[in-house]
């Protein structure tokens, strides 16, 4: 059985449950991180030390995080030659948008904008850095508006390992109110994601309860 520590609000761990989904594995979720708590134990540490979530756990196997290298590890151990590509040439260009989300789009989205929008309330935001997210925000999504003008997922026809990474973030990517670029192939990849159902039951979840409260 695969265990997955981590709160269904948390991005990080729905990339790993749309991973666990859209492959067809048996797993469970536990609570853990946010309002759940939880990862302030020695118990937790030794799982993580980093007390963050997602963890997963594949029967008795180690303690993996780092959610895109756990969705590597069950792409690599259950996908199937499309969800995983086995030649290292038809992998690595996925890979690079993968990991360029998780090191580009993704901070200037989740610190730039998320946190600064739903974590902060309007009286406190400061905007003027909001605007300036906002503008390092367009050249990024134009960029990745150009690579989806080429196939419909990153992998070709078929959703592969690197759209767990690239897509689930656009959730979020589109239903915040903010200042976007014109990005018709992004909406359209998105739109795509959207109509797949391990996508709407997992990644498109509302983040109201992580929104700031007086
Ligand atoms: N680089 C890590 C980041 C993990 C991370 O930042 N997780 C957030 C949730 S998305 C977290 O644990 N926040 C504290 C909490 O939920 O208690 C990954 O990709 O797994």
């Amino acid at each position: 059985m695969i265990t997955v520590w981590g709160r269904a609000t948390s991005g990080n761990t729905q990339m790993v449950v749309w991973a666990l989904n859209e492959i067809g594995l048996p797993y469970e979720r536990l609570d853990f991180g946010g309002a759940f708590g939880r990862t302030d134990t020695p118990e937790y540490f030794a799982m993580n030390p980093n007390r963050l979530v997602p963890v997963l756990r594949d029967g008795d196997g180690p303690f993996l995080w780092e959610s895109a290298a756990i969705v590597r590890y069950l792409a690599a151990s259950y996908g199937d030659g499309q969800f995983w590509p086995v030649s290292p040439a038809a992998r690595a260009p996925q890979d690079k948008w993968a990991e360029w989300i998780k090191t580009s789009f993704g901070p200037a989205l989740q610190t730039g904008l998320f946190w600064p929008l739903v974590g902060t309330l309007p009286s406190r935001r400061d905007l003027p850095a909001i605007e300036a997210a906002e503008k390092r925000m367009k050249p990024l999504a134009q960029m990745f508006d150009a690579r989806m003008a080429d196939s419909a997922y990153i992998g070709g026809d078929d959703v592969s390992f690197a759209d767990m990474i690239t897509g689930t973030l656009l959730y979020r990517y589109f239903t915040l109110d903010f200042d976007r670029a014109d990005t018709p192939n992004l909406r359209a990849y998105y739109d795509r994601l959207c109509q797949r159902p391990a996508y709407a039951g997992h990644v498109m979840v509302s983040y109201e309860s992580l929104r700031a409260k007086e």
